[in-house]
């Protein structure tokens, strides 16, 4: 495993670089899911494609930038699933972004993982991994990622991030968020998974929620790349996962880029969920 973390760090510095002083200007492609592509997209995928292929522990990758997997090595063990650049929207206005990998053995499903990782690119880029505990890294003056502490969540937080279209939401959730917010816990949302998670995870606690929606009744999160390396992250962090009923990593796509609805948080706010979604 500890080849595949190297990959991936060396993957962010080139990133880093490339979000930094590359064009921030649209492609002429489009995703899996019909999203056109930023060219900073396209180059951060090839960028990780490229370090992975130098890794003989990898069977076979797959990215949220793709339709399908891609082969590797026939005698790898592990199976990544990656979104290069989560949130490239708001490269253009200088809002952090972040890279999100999840390991898997087997197959995708939620309980295959093994581990996953995401990269920050904010003023600085940090980096988590999360195998029996969530760990913290730092990139330093001399690209070196300097390991910085354990990540624990508290069982109860006091942030608030409300994903989704509002006028979409269930009369229910709409209730769930106001009555949060009436108990004083603070609006953080950036549109940006990576830091809005990040900073639940590095505050001590609080809500992230992708409900279900009238337009979106799947949520818009895919399961493979963004939301099962999460759930990973929150649970080994001491919190909880689900998509209102269930726990996400319970979970199995029937595609690579399905979606689910999520929910992210410490225990507090998750059982405040599962009693009205649940
Ligand atoms: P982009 O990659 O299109 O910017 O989308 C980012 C994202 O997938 C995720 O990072 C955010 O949490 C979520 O979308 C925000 O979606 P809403 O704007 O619908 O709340």
């Amino acid at each position: 495993m500890t080849e595949i973390f190297e990959a991936i760090k060396r993957s962010a510095i080139r990133i880093k670089e490339a979000i930094e002083y590359d064009d921030t200007g649209y492609s002429d492609h489009h995703n899996a899911t019909g999203d056109t592509q930023l060219k900073l997209d396209i180059k951060s995928d090839l960028i990780i494609e490229e370090e992975f292929q130098s890794v003989l522990s990898v069977k076979e990758i797959v990215s949220e930038e793709k339709e399908e997997a891609t082969p590797l090595h026939v005698n790898g063990k592990y199976l990544v699933g990656y979104d290069p650049l989560d949130g490239s929207s708001l490269i253009d206005v200088n809002l952090s972004v972040g890279s999100i990998f999840g390991i898997y053995e087997g197959d995708y499903a939620g309980s295959s993982l093994k581990a996953s990782v995401y990269v920050v690119y904010g003023p600085r880029v940090e980096l988590v991994i999360a195998t029996d505990k969530v760990y913290m890294y730092r990139l330093n003056k001399q690209n070196e990622f300097i390991f910085q502490k354990e990540i624990h969540l508290g069982e109860k937080g006091k942030l608030n991030a409300p994903g989704a279209t509002q006028k979409g939401w269930s009369k229910e959730h709409k209730a769930l968020v106001d009555a949060i917010f009436q108990d004083g816990y603070r609006l953080r949302y950036s549109g940006g998974m990576v830091p809005d998670l990040h900073q639940i995870l590095l505050k001590g606690g609080g809500l992230f929620s992708y409900p279900s929606t009238s337009d979106v009744p799947k949520g818009k999160l895919r399961m493979i790349f963004e939301v099962f390396p999460f759930a990973f992250v929150f649970e080994k962090a001491g919190g909880m996962a689900i998509d209102g009923k269930n726990r996400l990593l319970d979970l199995a796509p029937m595609h690579p880029h399905d979606t689910t609805p999520c929910f992210f948080g410490s225990n507090e706010e998750i059982k405040r969920v599962l009693s009205i979604h649940g």
